[in-house]
């Protein structure tokens, strides 16, 4: 799916701004076709919950309003015309002058609708009824209860199955792009680099609406100079002397891709492309030959104020503190991130694992670890309770079809912490990466991070995954405190990881302590910055000691807004930055670490 930009043939009306905003108390019905009533201002793209400074407001399940007015200039018409939604969280009704012309369900991915046919000249009347509704149905998983109050009036409630807040809103961008009405309507690039001869063959697929005489695909370098020209839908060309995407050192190079009717160009498209090769042999990650080693971070899209809203100063300010300190990566937990989150780690060499928002498939979730391991927690009863199967598989392809082109997406995701233990897992799972595997024209390696629960005794997917990803907190939410003992422990599974599957990399993709900003001890206590710096120093040792070990991970970059419950304190607190992005002490420590340890050629 093409990101939607300005062009010699296209052009973008931008519905960003202040819209007028209503939660649907589901008393009276709303109709579609007039302005909302009592409707409040709010910024859009944000989260609404934490715009208005009302509890029910913050705190609402159910459905949502929100409205403003489209004028389309005269000259637009002539053009197809489509409205295009970055995200809408969490399912979306979209009305123009009272007639739905679309709906979408799922709160991560774009999604867009020609609407020519429902505007009129002047002002049109834009509605979006949303829901921010989770059950066992969506992604993320959530806990959904209705229930009715003293005056018998329906209360809908959702308890995340998860352990981040259920932002919901217009998150992402919202715009009105122009095409002519024969159009590019996708383009899929697949580099395949020869690393001997420093060349490499592109192929460039182009899928187009209406009639063309020709379509003409020219590939341009850094400094626009021309490297190759083609013409066809389905084009191949050589670079020699390629210049290579590398982590941290990014290059891309641009498919200018133009429709062309009786030698005029009617539609042009240009599409940034990175080219490098990733593989996986004997147990290393290889980034264009040389073994890589992971270092950053789980994140969140979660900033004061926008909530999971885009915030691009945040996500400049983020990339620029992971430069700072010496990290190469992070992770899309637990969802896909904004598309502008994406170019710009294509633009600055990060290293993505791209995430699906298959977060909370875990009857039995709680944040005790050791209940659930000793068999006290939560009835387990995943794969035959849950029925997202069918919303798994529609993420799978709507990820893939977002973001098949970006340089950034070294691996994908398709879980977070998953029953991976319980029966019914694999025959859950085995299809999702087989989907994904077809679906991935660049063969991107594929996996799934998994939950302490889930062991190399228990584990019933892992032979599907081409990496083993571990989430583990020893030492946190298991040996408390006891870093001695913890170091043994993780080491110890380690081991087991390795002898069973000698060729897989390994890496940690969650590891972390609670720590509050200016708590300290003299006595390593959890919770203070020393504790956090102990916990670190520790994960360390253990991550050296592992032969195939090729990346960490830590959880979380940032203090990040989770739901209440007696384990979270205004939040989440295992961030190495505080939610404001002010460090932790443990920064410098990794910072010194991260610093010393290569991106390429650590662990040959
Ligand atoms: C996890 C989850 C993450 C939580 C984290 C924690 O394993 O993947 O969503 O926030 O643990 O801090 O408990």
């Amino acid at each position: 799916m093409l990101y939607p930009i300005v062009t010699q043939t296209r052009s973008i009306l931008d519905l960003n701004g202040i819209w007028k905003f209503t939660i649907d108390k589901e008393v009276e019905k709303i109709d579609p076709a007039k302005p909302l009533k009592n409707a409040k201002n709010i910024a859009v793209p944000a989260s609404f919950n934490d715009q208005l400074a009302l509890q029910e407001i913050r705190q609402h399940s159910g459905f949502v309003w929100y409205q403003r007015e489209v004028t389309i200039p005269n000259y637009m018409f002539n053009e197809r015309l489509v409205l295009r939604f970055g995200s809408a969280t969490h399912e979306a009704w979209v009305y123009i002058n009272g007639k739905e012309i679309t709906h979408h369900k799922g709160g991560f991915t774009p999604f867009e609708v020609e609407i020519n046919n429902f505007l009129k000249t002047g002002k049109n009347l834009l509605i979006v009824k949303l829901s921010n509704i989770l059950d066992y149905t969506t992604l993320p998983v959530g806990n959904y209860s209705e229930t009715v109050d003293a005056n018998g009036k329906k209360v809908r409630k959702v308890d995340e199955n998860f352990d981040f807040f259920n932002y919901a809103g217009l998150h992402r961008p919202i715009k009105i792009y122009s095409t002519p009405k024969s159009y590019i309507e996708d383009i899929t690039i697949v580099p395949d680099v020869d690393l001997k001869n420093k060349s490499a063959k592109v192929n460039v697929e182009i899928a187009t609406k209406g009639k063309f005489d020709a379509v003409k695909v020219t590939i341009l370098d850094e400094e626009e100079k021309e490297v190759a020209q083609m013409t066809g839908t389905t084009v191949d060309c050589t670079i020699q002397n390629v210049h290579l995407w590398q982590p941290m050192q990014a290059y891309l190079y641009r498919a200018k891709v133009e429709g062309i009717v009786k030698g005029e160009v009617v539609d042009c498209y240009t599409e940034e492309f990175g080219i490098r090769k990733i593989e996986i042999v004997k147990g290393k990650f290889f980034i264009n030959g040389e073994p890589f080693y992971f270092k950053g971070f789980g994140k969140h899209e979660d900033t004061y104020v926008n909530g999971r809203g885009l915030n691009e100063a945040y996500n400049v300010l983020d990339i620029n503190l992971m430069k700072a300190i010496g990290a190469n990566s992070f992770r899309t937990s637990h969802y896909p991130y904004s598309e502008e989150m994406m170019r710009l780690c294509d633009r600055e060499g990060i290293v993505v694992i791209d995430e699906t928002p298959a977060v909370g498939l875990m009857t039995a979730f709680n944040f005790d670890i050791s209940a659930l391991l000793s068999g006290g927690g939560k009835k387990e009863n995943t794969w035959n309770t849950m029925h997202t199967h069918e919303a798994h598989m529609q993420v799978i392809r709507e990820l893939i079809a977002r973001d098949k082109n970006h340089a950034c997406v070294c691996v994908w995701s398709i879980a977070n912490e998953a029953s991976n233990h319980e029966e019914g897992a694999y025959e859950y799972f085995a299809p999702l990466f087989a989907l994904a595997r077809e679906l991935d024209k660049q063969k991107r390696p594929c996996t799934y991070v998994s939950i302490m629960s889930t062991m190399p005794n228990t584990d019933k997917t892992s032979s599907l995954t081409d990496i083993i990803c571990l989430n583990r907190y020893y030492g946190w939410y298991l040996q408390h405190g006891d870093l001695l003992t913890a170091e043994k422990a993780a080491a110890a599974e380690l081991k087991e990881w390795e002898k069973l599957y000698p060729d897989k990399p390994i890496m940690y993709t969650e590891y972390g302590a609670d720590t509050v900003s200016g708590f300290h001890s003299m006595y390593g206590e959890p919770f203070t910055e020393e504790f956090q710096q102990d916990y670190y120093e520790m994960n360390s040792r253990v991550f050296d000691g592992c032969k195939n070990f090729v990346g960490e991970q830590l959880w979380n970059f940032a203090d990040f807004q989770t739901k209440f419950g007696i384990f979270r304190v205004q939040g989440n607190k295992k961030g190495i930055f505080n939610r404001a992005r002010e460090p932790k002490m443990v920064v410098r420590y990794l910072r010194k670490r991260w610093k010393s340890i290569p991106d390429l050629g650590f662990k040959k």
